[in-house]
């Protein structure tokens, strides 16, 4: 692992490479089974990381919970301040850290560098909102009385995110999490450990310089079993899961079970609709970086382009020219605009949706193929592909984390389009590229887009952390991030005080004694 500097940066991050049992984050109990982390970058083991067993959750979460205790009573500008200064952290640290996201998952070094910027804006979020849970006050009904509610910590927040934004996605939690005055414990993918122990790393130094507790901050690993730990932990009152619609039906199965709440984000299947009026240099850039970037592997990634007819063999030649000059190969080289997938099992999945879109009826305008030779040893390097296809075929319906990009013709009005952009299980991300008021308007109404997320002249994905993201039908229900998702970290109470000597009671109901 000697590439492009990494060595160098995981000896910045206090990670050990090719040292078995490496696994910290202070608090670390991981006393389990061995978990190898390879790049799909070269191949190469980068290092080994013990998995958490079930004795070391327990003392995982008894660390947790006595840190609660003190964690809770710090005021929130305070608890602001703690997260200010992991925010100043990771601006030291951006670099090796975005290093270690692109070599360990694979996205382009920019992108990496990406992921770490939203982890330090969302940090500047937290420390603003530090400020600012507010409650409303209302007026009571009842003379000489006062009514108000309040936002108190919840408790231990368990965080299962996925492998393809190893570290924004934790961050987006935790940061808010922590102003809110919960403690968090966290299980990032078995495919990115390393990005978990490096963020878990730069917590536990922050949180020993200021003299906290190192169970504000949990490290937990393993595969799925270990998220099944906290999803049946009536000690966890919020499961945030990131993932699969698969995964998430089941989180939300065994956290409903015992009456916790959880927030999920799940999978989308993004299109961006072009109309009649879009700008052409506009769409392509957006398409493209939405098909290709991270390798297509974003919840928010553009899945389907909707072009209007008229559009349609204009808009299908400049993609088709645009993926003609893609450069894929090693994501650290900053030449290269697209890195490989996850995992070999990445690579299957897309073989088997390429060969299913043509089985189905659809015609492939873009090859694709996974790359072999110099510098693709890996074999997780595929080909950026365009098919030409229906709505209805399966595999459209079917979010596949891969480059693909489904192209689908709509005629007449735009409402023809949103007919097939809604026509599916996903409402995480959408877009409109039109220069057309009435149409954008029309996207954006109550009979437009039903996704979370609606943009106008801008692509699906690299939403900004100020807003609420998240996205409906079988993406969940949950929002992250910005505006007041902090809200779900916390528990409301209302509060009515009666400050005179007879007691009234509401609805005017008499009860003489
Ligand atoms: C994800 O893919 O899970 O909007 C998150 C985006 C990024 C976050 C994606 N800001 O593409």
């Amino acid at each position: 692992a000697t590439t492009f500097g990494i060595h160098d940066a995981l000896k910045q991050l206090g990670i050990q490479d090719i040292n078995p049992g490496t696994s910290t984050g202070s608090n670390n109990f991981s006393s389990g089974d061995i978990l190898a982390s390879h790049s799909p970058v070269d191949g190469a083991l980068i290092a080994k990381v013990k998995t958490t067993s079930k004795e070391d959750y327990d003392k995982v979460m008894e660390a947790a919970t006595s840190a609660f205790k003190t964690w809770k009573n710090k005021p929130a500008p305070l608890r602001g301040e703690i997260v200010r200064q992991f925010g100043d952290k990771l601006r030291e640290l951006k670099e090796p850290l975005g290093k270690l996201v692109s070599y360990e998952m694979g996205k382009s070094y920019q992108e990496g560098l990406g992921e770490v910027q939203e982890m330090i804006d969302i940090c500047d979020f937290a420390v603003g909102l530090s400020r600012q849970l507010h409650g409303l006050t209302m007026h009571s009904e009842r003379p000489g009385h006062r009514m108000y509610e309040q936002y108190h910590p919840l408790g231990v927040v368990g965080i299962i995110s996925a492998f393809n934004f190893p570290v924004a996605v934790w961050a987006w939690n935790t940061a808010l999490a922590w102003v809110c005055g919960d403690v968090c414990v966290w299980k990032p993918s078995e495919k990115t450990p390393l990005c978990g122990i490096a963020c878990q790393n730069i917590a536990a130094a922050v949180l020993k310089e200021n003299n906290l507790p190192e169970g504000i901050s949990c490290l937990i690993n393993g595969d799925y079993k270990v998220g099944e730990y906290m999803t049946q932990d009536a000690r966890i009152p919020l499961v945030s899961a990131t993932g699969s619609i698969r995964m998430g039906k089941i989180v939300a199965q065994a956290v409903a079970a015992r009456l916790g709440k959880s927030l999920l984000e799940l999978g989308g299947n993004n299109a961006i609709i072009v109309t009649p009026d879009a700008d052409l240099k506009m769409t392509v850039i957006g398409a493209v970086f939405g098909a290709v970037g991270t390798a297509g592997q974003r919840c928010t990634s553009t899945r389907r382009l909707i072009v209007h007819e008229s559009m349609y063999d204009k808009v299908k030649e400049a993609v088709v020219a645009a993926y003609n000059q893609l450069r894929i190969g090693n994501p650290l080289d900053e030449n290269n605009h697209v890195g490989p997938v996850i995992d070999k099992d990445a690579v299957k999945m897309y073989q088997n949706a390429l060969k299913k879109v043509v089985e189905e009826g659809g015609k492939i305008i873009v090859e694709g193929g996974v790359l072999e030779g110099e510098g693709y040893e890996s074999g997780c390097y595929v080909k950026p592909a365009i098919a030409e296809a229906e709505n209805s075929f399966e595999i459209v319906q079917h979010e596949t984390f891969a480059p693909i990009l489904y192209l689908l013709k709509y005629s007449g009005d735009v409402e023809n389009a949103l007919a097939i952009q809604n026509g599916v299980v996903q409402g995480l991300s959408s877009a409109i590229m039109t220069n057309n008021l009435r149409e954008a308007e029309r996207f954006l109404s109550v009979n437009g887009s039903d996704c979370g997320i609606a943009n106008v002249n801008i692509g699906t994905s690299g939403a900004e952390i100020g807003g609420a993201f998240g996205g409906e039908k079988e993406t969940g229900g949950g929002r992250e991030s910005g505006s007041d998702a902090w809200k779900i970290y916390m528990r409301r109470q209302t509060n009515t005080i009666n400050y005179t000597t007879e007691l009234p009671l509401a609805q005017g109901i008499k009860f003489d004694l």
